[in-house]
């Protein structure tokens, strides 16, 4: 089983998270009933249950509104396949070992210098091959649907990776509610262009033509996995980590998940995304994690998962979509995915 919503009997704060919260994740059921066989549903909902309290992790000045959807969360435990190795990173590596080129291409750069960044007010333009399109507050985007948690693997092209519980929407609601028409085959996402405020976008040296751009095939972002974040570990997202808005697509590798969007847009052709425009023989569309076909210039089979030191390196091995395989294998069916890497 490679996703399963735990089972009382397997969460062991010492195996799964460093947070004693987790231990009172309040269990539900359904969310996720679309994705069939793949996943385990144990438990149902404990009225006794508690969402975690993330005790440790600094707390935000949200809105009311996010705060309001964020008690009423799903709290819902997609934790992955091996309680042993895929302990969730404390927040401070999530929130400080971070790429977002916009601030810098050091890790550290990001953490350093998005906090300025202004997420209140923020619109997202919703357009292209929809009958529904129109500028939307976030607000607008969060309401109509619940608040869920997801606690999903992050793996970098780079080889490292991080397990995050990021709190949001699924990515499918907002798309159907804009009702794509049926010339619309791909979803195209932005980034926020400002120069004044994103430093790395005002380096001559930056390789990307801003905005940052992402795409996904309409059946990839109809995936009940394909997940827009607007928070993680209980709260708002920081800034670092893509505020107000980012895609998570834990299947395909991170640069796929797409930070700070003011732009989704519905297309008939594929999209070309930044990295492939920078170097298309690296990074191609789909950017499926595959332990099988290499980067050119590493490998792929094994990656780095945070946090870890010198003394433990905490290499393992990488698993085919990420160990999602069970959920998202059949949407490549047929596909060669060493030609579409
Ligand atoms: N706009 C934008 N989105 C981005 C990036 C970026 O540089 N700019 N980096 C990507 C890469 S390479 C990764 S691995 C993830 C990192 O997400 P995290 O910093 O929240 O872990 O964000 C992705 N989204
Ligand atoms: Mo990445």
């Amino acid at each position: 089983m490679l996703i399963k919503i735990a089972k009382p009997s397997d969460l062991h704060e010492s195996e799964v998270t460093p947070e004693s919260a987790y231990l009172s994740r309040r269990r539900f059921m359904g969310g996720l009933a679309g994705l069939g066989a793949g996943l385990a549903f144990a438990g149902s909902a404990h009225a006794s249950e508690q969402r975690p309290d993330y005790k440790d992790v600094p707390s935000s000045d949200a809105p009311e509104w996010f705060k309001e959807k964020r008690d009423a969360a799903e709290w819902q435990a997609v934790v992955p396949s091996d309680p042993a190795q895929d302990k969730t990173a404390p927040f401070a590596d999530a929130s400080g070992y971070n790429n977002f080129f916009e601030f810098g291409t050091g890790k550290s750069d990001p953490a350093r210098k998005a906090g300025t960044l202004v997420t209140q007010p923020w619109s997202v333009v919703i357009d292209g091959e929809v009958n529904n399109g129109g500028r939307f507050s976030l607000e607008d985007i969060a309401s109509p649907s619940k608040f869920e948690e997801r606690i999903y693997r992050l793996r970098c092209v780079e080889a490292w990776s991080m397990v995050i519980p990021w709190l949001g929407i699924s990515l499918a609601d907002v798309i159907q509610r804009a009702e794509p028409t049926s010339k619309a085959k791909y979803v195209r996402f932005e980034t926020l262009v400002d120069p004044e405020q994103m430093p790395g976008q005002r380096s001559s040296f930056a390789l990307i033509d801003w905005p940052y751009v992402e795409g996904l095939r309409l059946d990839e972002a109809m995936h009940p996995l394909s997940f827009l974040a607007m928070g993680m570990y209980g709260r708002e997202l920081p800034n670092q980590n893509g505020a107000p808005l980012r895609l998570v697509v834990p299947w395909k590798y991170g640069f796929k998940s797409i930070k700070s969007i003011v732009r989704i847009s519905l297309v008939e052709e594929e999209p070309l995304n930044s990295w492939q425009k920078i170097a298309a023989n690296e990074y191609g569309f789909y950017a499926n994690v595959n332990p099988e076909v290499d980067h050119p210039r590493w490998s792929q089979a094994t990656e780095r998962r945070l946090p870890n030191s010198l003394f433990n390196t905490n290499i393992i091995d990488t698993r085919m979509f990420n160990g999602y395989a069970d959920e998202v294998a059949s949407l490549y069916s047929g596909m060669d995915l060493r030609v579409n890497y």
